[in-house]
C-alpha cells in the first residue's frame, strides 16, 4: 500500500543478477571473504550457505543491516543450495580448520568428505560458475573439487599462494621501507610448508634484488633474507597460536581474486591451477600455484616464469608431495 502511495510504477525492477557470488561456509574465513567482497562492491548479490542454518541467518542479517553504507548488494542465505543458483563465482571455505601446530595436510580426508557434500550442489545450481576453493589443504581440495565437479580445469581455482605472496611482499617491504605493492615477489607451489619463494625474480621497479645481493634467498646470505620466507611459512601457525584462526588477510586476498575474475581484468595472480604439462615439466595431475592470468572464465593462461634449477626442483618436490597425498584420498 504505502509503496504504491510513495511511487508511481514505470516498471518493476529486474531481478536478474549480473554479478552473483556465493560463499559456502560462514566461519571466520567465509565471513572475512564475504565481508571483503561486499565492502569492495564486487557483486550485486551475495549468497551464504552453511550447514549451520541459524548461523547463516544471523550472518545474513548482520551483513544486511550494514548495506546502507556500501554499494547496493542483495544478501541472503540458507542451508539449501538453491539460493546459490546462477552464481558467477562460488567460494568454498567450509570444513575443518587447523588447530595449534597442526599442519594443513592433516585435514585432507575430513575436508575431502566435506567437498563431496558441497561441490555437486554448487555445480547443479550454477553450471557456468568459477569455483574458488579456499578450504585447506587448498591445493589438494582444489583437485578434489575439480574431480567432483566435472568442470573444465580453467574454472576450478584455489586461492593458493596469493596470500603467501602478500605476506612475502609485506615482509620484504617492511625491511626496505617501501609499500608492499611496490615489491614484486612471488611465492609459488603449495600454499603450505613446501611453498617456493622465487628469490631470483624479486624486484622493486625492475631492479632485481639478486643483482644487488647475489646470495639473497640462499643459506650463504649474511643478511639472511631467506628468513622472510621461513616467516611466510610460519605465518599461519603464528596467527593461529595468537588468535585461534586466520581470517582478514585470506578474506582480502580472496576478494582480490574475485575482483580479477568478475571484472575480467586479466590480472596475473598466484593461484592454484592444474599444472600438468606446464613449462616446468610437470607430469602429474596436481594443482599448485603459478602466476596465472585471470578473467571471466577463470585461468586463461599460466605465465612461463623463469625459475632457477633449485626453484624448479623445489616445485617438483611440492608437486610430488601433493600427488602422493592425493593417491590416498577416498572419493
Ligand atoms: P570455521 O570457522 O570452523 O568455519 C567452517 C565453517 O564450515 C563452519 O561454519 C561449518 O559449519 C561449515 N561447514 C563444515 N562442514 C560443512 C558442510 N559439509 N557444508 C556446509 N558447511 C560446512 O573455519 P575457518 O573459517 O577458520 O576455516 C575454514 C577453512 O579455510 C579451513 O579448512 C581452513 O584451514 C581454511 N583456510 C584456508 C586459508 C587459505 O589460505 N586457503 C586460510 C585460512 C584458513
Amino acid at each position: 500500500m504505502l509503496r504504491k502511495a510513495l511511487m508511481t510504477t514505470q516498471a518493476e525492477p529486474v531481478d536478474v543478477s549480473q554479478a552473483k557470488v556465493t560463499v559456502v561456509g560462514v566461519g571466520a574465513v567465509g565471513m572475512a571473504c564475504a565481508f571483503s567482497v561486499m565492502v569492495e562492491g564486487l557483486c550485486t548479490e551475495l549468497a551464504l550457505v552453511d550447514m549451520a542454518g541459524e548461523k547463516v541467518q544471523g550472518e545474513v542479517l548482520d551483513l544486511q543491516h550494514g548495506t546502507t553504507f556500501i554499494r547496493r548488494v542483495k544478501v541472503y542465505g540458507s542451508k539449501d543450495y538453491s539460493v546459490t543458483a546462477k552464481s558467477r563465482i562460488a567460494i568454498v571455505t567450509a570444513g575443518v580448520r587447523q588447530q595449534k601446530d597442526e599442519t594443513r595436510l592433516s585435514l585432507v580426508q575430513r575436508n575431502a568428505d566435506v567437498m563431496k557434500s558441497i561441490i555437486p550442489q554448487l555445480v547443479k545450481y550454477s553450471p557456468d560458475c568459477v569455483l574458488l576453493i579456499v578450504s585447506n589443504p587448498v591445493d589438494i581440495m582444489t583437485y578434489v573439487a575439480w574431480k567432483l565437479s566435472g568442470l573444465p580445469r580453467n574454472r576450478v581455482i584455489g586461492s593458493g599462494t596469493c596470500l603467501d605472496s602478500s605476506r612475502f611482499r609485506v615482509f620484504i617491504a617492511e625491511r626496505l621501507n617501501v609499500a608492499p605493492d611496490s615489491v614484486h615477489g612471488w611465492i609459488i607451489g603449495e600454499h603450505g610448508d613446501s611453498s617456493v619463494a622465487v628469490w631470483s625474480g624479486v624486484n622493486v621497479a625492475g631492479v632485481r634484488l639478486r643483482d644487488l645481493n647475489p646470495n639473497i634467498g640462499t643459506e650463504n646470505d649474511p643478511e639472511k633474507w631467506t628468513d622472510l620466507h621461513t616467516r611466510v611459512i610460519r605465518s599461519a601457525y603464528e596467527v593461529i597460536n595468537l588468535k585461534g584462526y586466520t581470517s582478514w588477510a585470506i578474506g582480502l586476498s580472496t576478494a582480490h581474486i574475485v575482483k580479477a575474475i568478475l571484472g575480467n581484468t586479466l590480472q596475473v595472480l598466484p593461484v592454484s591451477t592444474y599444472i600438468k604439462g606446464c613449462k616446468h615439466g610437470m607430469d602429474k595431475e596436481v594443482f599448485l600455484s603459478l602466476p596465472c592470468v585471470l578473467g571471466e572464465n577463470g585461468v586463461t593462461h599460466i605465465i612461463k616464469q623463469p625459475l632457477t634449477d633449485e626453484e624448479k626442483a623445489l616445485l617438483h618436490k611440492s608437486a610430488n608431495l601433493m600427488h602422493e597425498i592425493q593417491m590416498g584420498i577416498k572419493f
